[in-house]
């Protein structure tokens, strides 16, 4: 399953991002400490295209794409050092493909703020570290052991090279640079790739802004601005108001919208942006008894999605029957007239899915 953990700060609003998405209702409150389960929950990734698929289908079982999001307990400084929650915490956020790192923007006498001001800029640098830390001292020990292998004599020349590659990255992450800074090439990727490296995965800034802060805000474009320079993606957010928003539904949460001048709702922005950082994207396969969004990563071929609906297709495969939602839609939804246009193709293993491909898998078992 794939998984988008939530780091950031104690009291950044990270349970508040957390219940935006998954419409749950984790416990949010003004004090820090306590827990140490995180909050997990499963959320259908929105997309119009399948609400679209299902409405000309009427199938009688619809089954969205889906991310698992991690509500995890509050990074502090030092964490990396044992301090709070320390490394438990952290091997929660080495399971997550992703990070959505939340930083507090909002003023709220309330709520204390552990640094005891409020600086979005700071607070990134602060979790930053942290999570660089802790890929230092997964670094550190492994190269012990392999420097115990070198004083034996027993290191094979893959453990030769992966030290350097570990030398490398160690120097790196000296200069307080996170691992996706560093250009690695696709088969030091495959050697790093078991040690789960936290500043290695892609990661979403999301501000969290209290809904009255609409005028100039030095400290949010100071962040804003930082991000953009290292190449990472921000979105801001009214924590607190999304929260509302997201436990309405239909009418209820139309009107609301319309009172407050928002187009789109910020969970679905979230959830989009989340499903794109990942690297992923949606294939469909319809049909009377079931339309389904299946997910796959960028890169991935017509096996991998077969492999993703069951073994048995991915073993038998013979060819993908496929057309592309957007052709399937110009031809007024009907696949005859794709396939007379030919638009409905069929292709071989190798085919690198495209997001948006309907999908017909035949096969032979
Ligand atoms: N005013 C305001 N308060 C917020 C906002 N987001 C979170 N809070 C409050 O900050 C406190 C901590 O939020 P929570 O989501 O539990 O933070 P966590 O510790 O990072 O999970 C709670 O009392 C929230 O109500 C916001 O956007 N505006
Ligand atoms: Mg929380």
């Amino acid at each position: 399953m794939l998984k988008c953990g939530i780091v950031g700060l104690p009291l950044c609003g990270k349970s508040t991002v957390f219940n935006v998405i998954t419409r749950a209702g984790a416990e949010v409150k003004p004090y820090a400490g306590g827990k140490t389960e995180p909050n997990r929950a499963l959320v259908g990734v929105p997309d119009a295209r399948f609400d679209r698929l299902n409405e000309i289908f009427e199938p009688r079982k619809t089954t969205p794409a889906s991310v698992e999001f991690v509500d995890l307990a509050g990074l502090s400084r030092d964490a990396s050092k044992g301090a709070g929650l320390g490394n438990s915490f952290l091997s929660f956020v080495a399971e997550s493909e992703a990070l959505l790192h939340v930083v507090r923007v909002f003023e709220n006498s309330n709520v204390p703020h552990p640094e005891n001001s409020i600086d979005p800029l700071r607070d990134w640098h602060i979790v930053e570290m942290e999570l660089i830390y802790r890929d230092l001292g997964v670094i550190e020990n492994r190269l012990s052991r392999l420097s115990e292998k070198a004083a034996k004599k027993k290191m094979t020349p893959a453990e030769n090279a992966e030290s350097e590659l570990l030398h490398a990255l160690q120097d790196h992450l000296m200069d307080e640079r996170p691992l996706r800074e560093y250009p690695l090439t696709p088969e030091q990727k495959k050697t790093l790739s078991g040690f789960a490296f936290l500043t290695l995965k892609p990661e979403l800034v999301v501000l969290n802004l209290d809904e009255t802060q609409t005028g100039e805000l030095p400290g949010a474009q100071a962040l804003e601005a930082a991000m953009k320079e290292k190449g990472l993606s921000t979105l801001r957010l009214f924590g607190s108001l999304e929260m509302d928003l997201a436990q309405l539904e239909g009418e209820e949460q139309e009107e609301f919208m319309k009172e407050l001048g928002i187009k789109e709702p910020g969970r679905d922005r979230l959830i989009h942006q989340a499903y794109r950082l990942l690297g992923l994207l949606s294939f469909f396969t319809t049909g009377p008894d079931e339309v389904r969004a299946w997910t796959l990563h960028e890169g991935d071929t017509a096996v991998d999605a077969a492999g993703a609906i069951h073994s048995d297709l991915a073993r038998g495969f013979i060819r993908a029957q496929v057309v592309g939602y957007d052709d399937f839609i110009a031809c007024g939804a009907s696949m005859a007239a794709c396939r007379e246009k030919g638009l409905l193709r069929l292709e071989g293993k190798e085919y690198p899915v495209k997001d948006g491909d309907m999908i017909e898998i035949r096969f032979n078992v």
